[in-house]
């Protein structure tokens, strides 16, 4: 990967995600892109509509790419309000993305999945051999982001990975429109008001990962040995997973007086759907995947980073 190209830059993973590439392969060596470009995303950084072909061709031709970081995706809630949108961007968007990394002999392609991909039907803790049956357009969009995957590498050798990601916590940039929002949402709610009211249940448990766990997973699949992987794009990867009370009394034990109350709306049926844990013994043998960030160790490190930004 000498020349890579990110989409959806300036994204909740892709704002961090970038940096970190930039530390190790070299600042100019990673082409950031997104719609527009926000403040605090440094240059080199391209306007890049991913339903755009011709434009994502000749972003391509001109840096000289041949890696992509393919993040730019519409989440779970926000595709319920808008499904064309999000056929739109995570489908078609794909589709261009693939189509050009096959025209272009790009070296990998690195696109995420998500646990989204599971349905009301999937049993307890499931490996990446279950049966697929989202709910969601978002759930449908990446079941097929992980077949094309398969498609293009086994017709055209298109060497394309990814892993299922959990709920994404960050200190740094808000998500934006998925199901799992509220577990970040609650930390800036924690010290700015000393209330937050979920929109889910209680009782409700979904798998979540850190974000420096999250980037190190699409840094490590990206560089991992190619004759190891058995479930290419398609990767469980397993941090954390609470209940909403659970996330409340850890919160709670740094700040006493933080209440919530919870007022489940529609995202509810979503988050209904997903399993509360995954199985990811495959991703810990075939590359060696290890989380660093356990529930308190999280919460701990979100509460200290987060108070200090909101007071400057
Ligand atoms: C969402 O909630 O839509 C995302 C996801 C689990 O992929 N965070």
């Amino acid at each position: 990967m000498n020349k890579i190209l990110v989409t959806g830059a300036a994204g909740q993973i892709g704002s961090e995600l970038t940096p970190a590439l930039r530390e190790k392969y070299g600042h100019d060596a990673v082409v950031a892109s997104d719609i527009q470009q926000p403040e605090g995303l440094e240059d080199p950084f391209v306007e890049l509509d991913v339903t755009d072909r011709d434009a994502i061709e000749a972003v391509v031709e001109e840096h000289e790419i041949d890696a992509i970081f393919h993040l730019a995706a519409i989440l779970s809630a926000k595709g319920e309000e808008n499904p064309g949108l999000a056929w739109d961007v995570n489908v078609n968007g794909l589709y261009n993305v693939f189509e050009v990394g096959r025209e272009y002999d790009i070296e990998k392609i690195i696109t995420p999945s998500s646990i989204a991909v599971y349905g009301s039907t999937t049993p307890d803790n499931p490996g990446e051999e279950t049966v697929l049956i989202p709910t969601t357009m978002y759930g449908i969009s990446k079941v097929l982001t992980e077949l094309l995957a398969k498609y293009y590498y086994e017709n055209y050798d298109l060497d394309v990975r990814g892993v299922r990601l959990p709920g994404i916590l960050s200190y740094k940039t808000l998500p934006g429109g998925g199901t799992t929002d509220y577990a970040v949402e609650v930390f800036y709610e924690a010290i700015e008001e000393g209330h937050y009211e979920y929109f889910v249940r209680p009782d409700t448990m979904l798998p979540m990962m850190y974000m420096p766990d999250a980037v190190n997973s699409l840094m490590q699949l990206a560089e991992a040995d190619d004759e190891d992987l058995n479930y290419r794009c398609a990767y469980n990867v397993s941090a954390l997973t609470f209940t909403a009370e659970e996330l409340t009394e850890a919160i709670q034990e740094h700040l006493p007086d933080f209440e919530a109350t919870y007022a489940p709306d529609d995202r509810q049926a979503i988050a209904d759907s997903w399993p509360d844990r995954v199985d990811d013994t495959a991703a810990r043998e075939d590359w060696d995947w290890e989380p660093e960030y356990k529930l308190d160790k999280m919460v701990e490190d979100m509460l200290t980073n987060l108070e200090r930004k909101l007071s400057n």
